[in-house]
């Protein structure tokens, strides 16, 4: 079977747009869940991505399973720590917090992360996961104990960006936080995806289609989707 990644690389080279839907297992309840599924097996989602800041793992394994029996898209994890791995998704999103200098979400959790890693069979994807500074603090900025990069310096955000291609990152994520005030804006969208060749996964604080189509427009190759959905998960109707 093809790759996860080679299937978004392929999305990207005949600019198919894809949009994830991040369930956060700290905010789903598991007798909501089968409700959930029958709204995102309605949705035009792409990709699943099942993760949070702080959530320390108790039902993931349920979660997750109920999720892969019922749900044909792939499975990606989006973890804060290493407890958030579970055998039962995909791929992994193996991120390396490079707008942040905090070692531990550098390299520390990664090195953690191998042996749990090695008792699966999941894809491991790394990924260059740039914080950018988005109106309030938000999760991300609170767990990591790191700073985000400056929403008004684009060349930094691309330097950091290209960065992240240098040393073999697969994917890179331009994040605002979850519940951002302010999206990540479109202009500096634009201005990494044109000067990296890796896929660009946009997120936080996009609440409307029409950000959606925005950050389709400048560049984005996946959306990320988290607080809309879960606030109203008639969102897509
Ligand atoms: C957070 O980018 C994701 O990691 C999604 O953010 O919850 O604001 O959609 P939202």
């Amino acid at each position: 079977m093809e790759s996860i990644y080679s299937q978004i690389v392929a999305a990207k080279a005949i600019n198919q747009k894809l949009l994830a839907l991040l369930i956060d297992p700290d905010k789903v309840a598991m007798d909501q869940v089968s409700v959930l599924i029958q709204k995102i097996n309605t949705s035009p989602a792409t990709h699943i991505l099942v993760g949070g800041s702080s959530f320390d793992g108790d039902y993931l394994e349920d979660l997750i399973a109920k999720l892969k029996s019922e749900i044909e898209l792939p499975i990606l994890l989006f973890p804060g720590n290493p407890s958030q791995i579970s055998p039962n998704a995909d791929a992994i999103l193996f991120l390396m917090l490079l707008s942040g200098r905090n070692p531990e979400f550098l390299i520390e959790h990664q090195i953690n992360a191998v042996p749990i890693l090695n008792k699966t069979n999941l894809e491991v994807i790394s990924t260059g996961y740039l914080l950018i500074e988005s109106g309030k603090e938000t999760a991300v900025e609170r767990v990591s104990k790191t700073k985000p990069l400056d929403r008004n310096n684009p060349e930094y955000v691309l330097q950091t960006a290209q960065a992240g291609e240098y040393l073999g990152n697969k994917l890179i994520y331009l994040e605002a936080g979850s519940g951002a005030k302010f999206p990540v804006p479109t202009d500096m969208i634009t201005l990494v995806s044109q000067n990296i060749k890796i896929p660009v996964l946009v997120g936080g604080g996009i609440r409307s289609k029409n950000e959606i189509e925005a950050a389709f427009s400048a560049g984005a190759d996946m959306v990320v989707i988290g607080t809309a959905f879960e606030n109203d998960s008639n969102f897509f109707d």
